[in-house]
C-alpha cells in the first residue's frame, strides 16, 4: 500500500485504545494544577508515534508498525530505521558525516517500556545501530559496548559490514579538509539525529535514538545519543524524552532523565521540554551558537517539545495523522 493512502486508511480504521485519565500530577501552584489537570483528563487516542525533525517517512513507518499492532519498541526502531538506511541523511547511519579523520562512527540506543535498555558508541560499518544496541540489550549481559567490540559483536549477530561513508559525504569531508574548521551548525540543512518515542496499542512507551553525531568531531568523540539518560530516557509509567543537538550540553544536564523526572512531578511535557532548555540557557551564555531540541510524552499520550533556536520540527503520528509540527524556541530576540 503506497504510504499516502496507508495514513488515510489508517485514519478511517485506526482501532486505538484511549489512555489518559490516570496520570497523578502535583503541581505547586493551584492554577497551574487546574491546568494540568485539564489537560491530563484529555483522552489521547493511541497509537502514537513522535521523531525529532521532518523524517515524515521514519514516522509514518513507525505509526504503520504500530497500527499494525508491533509493540513500541520494535515499532520505533523500525521508523529509525529509514533514516539510518537514507543515505541522503548526512547525520544518522550510512551516508553520515564522518570525524575529521574520515571514519563514520555511529551512535545509537534503544529503552523498552520494562525499563531495559542497550547502547552501541563509536561503530564503524554497521548501518543499523538501534536495532544492534537493541541486541546489546536483549542478548548481552549488558548495557553498553563500544566501537570495535561492538562492530565484531554485530557480525556474531548476523549484521552485514558495510561502508558507510558515501561518495558525497567523502567529498563534502575532502571540502571541509580545505579549511578545516570545528563549529557545528545550527540546524544544519534541518535534518539531524533521529530520536523516536512511540506508544503501542497497549499504552507501552518505548523508544530509539540513532545518530553519526557532530560532523567532523574528533576521533573516538561519543555524544548524547547513545547515553541513556542523556539522549533518551523512559519511564513506562511516566513517560519519555529524547533529544537533538549538541550532545555536551545535553549530557551536562542529563536531559531526557530530567525531563522524564519532572512529568514525574508533574509538568506537562510541554514545560517539563521546556525546563530542561532552560536549565542550559540559564548557565551557559554560549547558548546562541548551539541548538538543542526536546521532544517528550506522557503516560497520558500528550506530548511536547521545546529548542533553543527557531527552525526545529518534529512529527507526530496519531490517529492516522502524520504530521510536522513546528517547535516552539527560547531564543526569541
Ligand atoms: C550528538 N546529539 O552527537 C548528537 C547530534 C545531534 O543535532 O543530534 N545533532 O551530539
Amino acid at each position: 500500500m503506497k504510504r499516502r493512502n496507508f495514513i488515510k486508511n489508517a485514519a478511517l480504521s485506526s482501532a486505538g485504545l484511549a489512555v489518559g485519565s490516570s496520570l497523578v500530577g502535583c503541581v505547586d501552584n493551584p492554577s497551574e494544577e487546574k491546568k494540568e489537570a485539564t489537560l491530563i483528563s484529555q483522552s489521547s487516542k493511541t497509537p502514537i508515534a513522535i521523531c525529532t525533525w521532518g523524517f515524515v517517512d521514519a514516522n509514518a513507518k513507525a505509526g504503520e508498525e504500530l497500527s499494525k499492532g508491533t509493540k513500541a519498541l520494535d515499532a520505533a526502531i523500525s521508523g529509525v530505521e529509514v533514516e539510518e538506511e537514507n543515505i541522503k541523511n548526512t547525520t544518522v547511519g550510512k551516508g553520515g558525516a564522518p570525524d575529521r579523520e574520515g571514519n563514520v562512527t555511529l551512535d545509537a540506543c534503544v529503552m523498552d517500556s520494562n525499563g531495559d535498555c542497550g547502547s552501541v558508541l563509536c561503530v564503524e560499518n554497521i548501518t543499523n545501530v538501534a536495532e544492534l544496541a537493541k541486541r546489546v540489550m536483549t542478548e548481552t549481559p549488558h548495557v553498553i559496548i563500544a566501537a570495535k567490540g561492538a562492530e565484531e559483536f554485530a557480525y556474531r549477530q548476523g549484521f552485514k559490514k558495510d561502508n558507510l561513508l558515501t561518495e558525497n559525504s567523502k567529498k563534502a569531508w575532502e571540502k571541509w579538509l580545505e579549511s578545516p574548521e570545528y563549529k557545528p551548525l545550527i540546524n544544519i540543512e534541518n535534518h539531524d539525529t533521529i530520536g523516536m518515542l512511540c506508544m503501542d496499542n497497549d499504552g507501552d512507551i518505548a523508544g530509539a535514538c540513532t545518530t553519526s553525531g557532530l560532523s567532523y568531531k574528533m576521533k573516538g568523540r561519543v555524544g548524547d545519543s547513545p547515553i541513556i539518560g542523556s539522549g533518551l530516557f523512559i519511564d513506562n509509567t511516566i513517560g519519555g524524552a529524547v533529544a537533538t543537538g549538541m550532545g555536551e550540553e545535553v549530557l551536562k544536564t542529563v536531559g531526557s532523565f530530567l525531563i522524564v523526572e519532572l512529568m514525574r512531578n508533574g509538568m506537562s511535557p510541554q514545560k517539563a521540554c521546556e525546563e530542561a532548555v532552560n536549565r542550559i540557557t540559564s548557565k551557559n551564555n554560549r547558548y546562541k551558537d548551539f541548538q538543542i531540541a526536546y521532544i517528550a510524552i506522557n503516560k497520558a499520550g500528550e506530548t511536547g517539545s521545546y529548542c533553543i533556536h527557531k527552525g526545529f520540527t518534529y512529527m507526530k503520528y496519531q490517529d492516522g495523522k502524520n504530521e510536522q509540527i513546528h517547535s516552539d524556541f527560547f531564543n526569541k530576540a
